[in-house]
């Protein structure tokens, strides 16, 4: 049977389309989506597995149709046809990816712009730079920046920097807000409106949620890959980040700037709530925290010791040796294996 070519053509692109269509959505690349934004970026990312699959199987279907079909026959030794130029098709394959770059990149806007990333207000009210020079005062938590520098610049840009309120919300204050430190090598979560300080993320579901992040040393990049959001910590620029979690869970928090020795540690948890249950965990830790006398920047202080208490590489490794399957045996069957290895392993 002789399928003629255009029929064939119609059906390769038929067969194409739908392996791309399914793919897109089947691909299985990103971790869970706890968040509204993302969905969005979900969307968008599918989006460009869909084309990308689809672009991958008509140029490898091609190429291996070619090499089939026109390999060469035996005693052949003549050379192909010189072709040279054709007008049309270049202006087609020229106009093809041009439609599909403009297309996504409008794509992309559009969900950075419903995400919030170019809400004008986010910038303003921001707490300034100020109060990461009001932290501190003994040697783990003195901020790098000298404080009589530490004034809030005035924010000349328009937009802000990171992603504030989504379209539907602008204008209106964010349900929670939470104040996000980055140090080496901890988060740590204060509430301004309860006065608490924790070393997890606890956020209610379905809530409109604002992180204030700071960096009270050196670069850090707060990074929620369940909720497709990372913001730069920025040592004197505020950032912000703001989100609606929409799936109860609890989820990684991981700094996703090599920030240090110890970056590889600098990770905590966000906890997704219902809302009875957030409250629950607020109204604990509230009561649990007013017992103590202290105020919120002594807790701060109390929270960034408790934290970044340095180990000692023993101490810091001892998990990770465990995890590679490291035992004291196997280090000493290495024992005189080379002089160098021998010197580490006698220290
Ligand atoms: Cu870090």
């Amino acid at each position: 049977m002789n399928i003629p070519t255009s029929i064939a053509t119609m059906l390769a692109g038929i067969l194409i389309t739908l392996l791309s269509l399914w793919y897109g959505q089947n691909h299985g690349l990103m971790p869970i989506a706890a968040s509204d934004e993302a969905t969005l970026v979900d969307g968008l990312f599918n989006t460009m597995m869909t084309v990308g699959f689809g672009l991958f199987l008509l140029v490898e279907g091609t190429i291996l149709i070619a090499v089939i079909k026109f390999r060469r026959k035996p005693d052949d030794e003549t050379d192909g046809p010189h072709i040279e130029g054709n007008i049309p098709l270049e202006i087609v394959w020229t106009a093809i990816p041009a439609v599909i770059v403009l297309m996504i990149s409008v794509y992309s806007f559009d969900v950075y712009g419903q995400m919030g990333g170019f809400d004008p207000e986010a910038a303003e009210g921001m707490p300034g730079v100020t109060q990461v020079a009001m932290l501190g005062g003994d040697e783990m938590s003195a901020p790098l920046i000298d404080p009589s520098q530490a004034h809030p610049k005035p924010h000349h840009h328009m937009m802000a920097v990171g992603v504030g309120a989504s379209p539907d919300r602008a204008g209106q204050p964010p349900d929670l807000t939470v104040d996000v430190m980055g140090l080496q090598y901890a988060w740590i979560f204060s509430y301004p409106e309860s006065g608490i300080v924790s070393g997890e993320l606890h956020v209610p579901q379905g809530k409109d949620v604002r992180l204030n992040i700071k960096a009270q040393d050196v670069l850090h990049a707060f990074w929620l890959p369940e909720f497709r959001l990372k913001q730069d910590a920025i040592p004197g620029e505020d950032t912000e980040i703001r989100f609606t979690p929409r799936r109860v869970g609890d989820y990684p928090i991981v700094c996703a700037e090599l920030c240090g020795a110890y970056h590889g540690s600098m990770v905590s948890r966000i906890f997704v709530h219902s809302e009875e249950e957030y409250d629950a965990w607020l109204g604990q830790q509230v009561a649990m925290q007013s017992a103590s006398p202290d105020t919120l920047a002594q807790r701060l202080d109390e929270q960034i010791l408790a934290l970044t208490t340095p180990l000692s590489d023993e101490e810091f490794l001892a998990p990770y040796a465990h995890e590679v399957g490291l035992t004291a045996a196997s280090l000493e069957s290495l024992k005189g294996a080379t002089p160098v290895l021998n010197e580490l392993l006698s220290s």
